[in-house]
C-alpha cells in the first residue's frame, strides 16, 4: 500500500482490536457495505451519460415513485449483504417488508441491516449529492427464524452506523460507538482511504437547514426559532445562513464539518414528519452524537424513540449541540408534543 494511506478495510481491521471478544463478523459486515457502495458509486458517476434515469414505473410502500438509480442501488446492498453471509434480514426504505436472508452463509448470522440505498434520489437527475445511510443491530432472538422484533430496536442499540455521499467526492462515513471517521473515496486506487479522521461537529454553527417553502405548516415552535436565526445580533453572529440542498446526507454531512442544524419537523401535512426512523433518523443521529452533537424530535432524544412499526416517520432537529438546544426551547415554549 501507497505510504501513508490507510484504507477502510486496514482500518476496520486495526478497529476490530476495540472490541476484544470480535471475531470480525462486523468488521466483514462493513467491508460488504464498502463494497456494494464503490458498485453504486460507479452507476451513480455515469448517471448523466447513460439512460440510467427516470422513474422505474414502481412506487414504493410510502407511495413514492421510484428511480432507476433507487432500484439499482437498493439490489447491489441486498446483494452485497446476501453473500457476505454476517446479516440475517435487510430492512430497506425501498421495500415493504423486511427481507430474510436464508443463504447457507447466513445461517448462523447475528446482524440486521436497516438501510436507505440511495436517499435523495430525486437529486440525481440535476446532479446534485446523494447518499446511502445504513444502521446495524445485532439480532435479539437467540435461536430460530430471526424476526421483525430483531428490527424494531431502539437507536441506542445501534452497534454502527454510517452513511455514503456520493458528491463531489465519495466519502464512507460511520461509527461503532468509538467516535466517527471518514474516508474519502480515491478512484485512482479504488479504495476508501481514509480523510477525516475523528470527525468532531462544531458546538456551535451558522447554517441553518430546512424546508422553508413548508414555513406555513411548521409547529410554531419551528417557525420562532427560524425568526431566531434571521435576527440581527453581532454577540451570537446572527443572522445564520439559510441552506438546504433537499439532500439529507448531503445537508448533514456539511453541517457535521461546517457546525450547523437541520431540520425536518412535523408540518400540518405530515404529522409524523418525513424522515424515517430505521433508515434515516437513527442513523445519521447516531453518527451525530459520535461526532458530539445532538439529534431529538423536538421533545425527545431520536435513539430513545421505541419503534413500533418499520416505516414509521418522526421528525428530527439534529446538528450542533447548542443550536438544538436552542430549537428545543423554543419548541417547549410554544409547541404542545402531541
Ligand atoms: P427520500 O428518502 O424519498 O429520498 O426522501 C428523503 C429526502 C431527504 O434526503 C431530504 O432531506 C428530504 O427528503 C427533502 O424533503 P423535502 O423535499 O420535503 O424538503
Ligand atoms: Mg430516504
Amino acid at each position: 500500500m501507497v505510504c501513508g494511506v490507510k484504507t477502510l478495510g486496514q482500518f476496520i481491521i486495526e478497529k476490530q482490536s476495540d472490541f476484544p471478544y470480535a471475531k470480525g463478523e462486523l468488521s466483514r459486515l462493513l467491508r460488504d457495505i464498502g463494497i456494494a457502495a464503490k458498485i453504486v458509486n460507479r452507476e451513480v458517476n455515469k448517471a448523466g451519460l447513460v439512460d440510467i434515469l427516470g422513474d422505474v414505473g414502481t412506487t414504493n410502500i410510502q407511495g413514492e415513485e421510484q428511480k432507476k438509480l433507487d432500484v439499482y442501488a437498493n439490489e447491489q446492498f441486498i446483494a452485497a449483504l446476501t453473500s457476505g453471509g454476517e446479516c440475517c434480514i435487510v430492512a430497506t426504505e425501498e421495500e415493504d417488508e423486511i427481507i430474510h436472508i436464508e443463504s447457507p452463509v447466513s445461517q448462523n448470522a447475528k446482524y440486521i441491516v436497516c438501510i436507505d440505498p440511495l436517499d435523495g434520489s430525486s437529486n440525481t437527475d440535476v446532479n446534485v449529492a446523494v447518499g446511502t445511510i445504513f444502521s446495524i443491530f445485532r439480532r435479539k432472538s437467540i435461536d430460530g427464524r430471526a424476526t421483525i422484533d430483531d428490527v424494531l430496536q431502539k437507536g441506542t442499540e445501534q452497534v454502527a452506523a454510517g452513511y455514503i455521499i456520493y458528491g463531489s467526492s465519495t466519502m464512507l462515513v460511520y461509527t461503532t460507538g468509538k467516535g466517527v471517521n471518514g474516508f474519502t473515496l480515491d478512484p485512482s486506487i479504488g479504495e476508501f482511504c481514509l480523510s477525516h479522521p475523528q470527525m468532531k461537529i462544531p458546538d456551535t454553527g451558522y447554517i441553518y437547514s430546512v424546508n422553508e417553502g413548508n414555513y406555513v405548516h411548521f409547529p410554531d415552535g419551528v417557525k420562532k426559532y427560524i425568526k431566531y436565526c434571521q435576527v440581527e445580533d453581532e454577540a451570537t453572529k446572527r443572522p445564520y445562513t439559510s441552506r438546504y440542498i433537499g439532500s439529507m446526507v448531503g445537508d448533514i454531512h456539511r453541517n457535521l464539518i461546517k457546525g450547523g442544524i437541520y431540520i425536518y419537523p412535523t408540518t400540518s401535512r405530515s404529522p409524523n414528519g418525513k424522515l424515517r426512523l430505521l433508515y434515516e433518523c437513527n442513523p445519521m443521529s447516531f453518527i451525530i452524537e459520535q461526532a458530539g452533537g445532538k439529534a431529538t424530535t423536538g421533545f425527545e432524544r431520536i435513539l430513545d424513540v421505541e419503534p413500533t412499526e418499520l416505516h414509521q416517520r418522526v421528525p428530527i432537529f439534529i446538528g450542533s449541540k447548542n443550536m438544538v438546544n436552542k430549537a428545543e426551547e423554543m419548541m417547549a415554549i410554544y409547541t404542545n408534543p402531541s
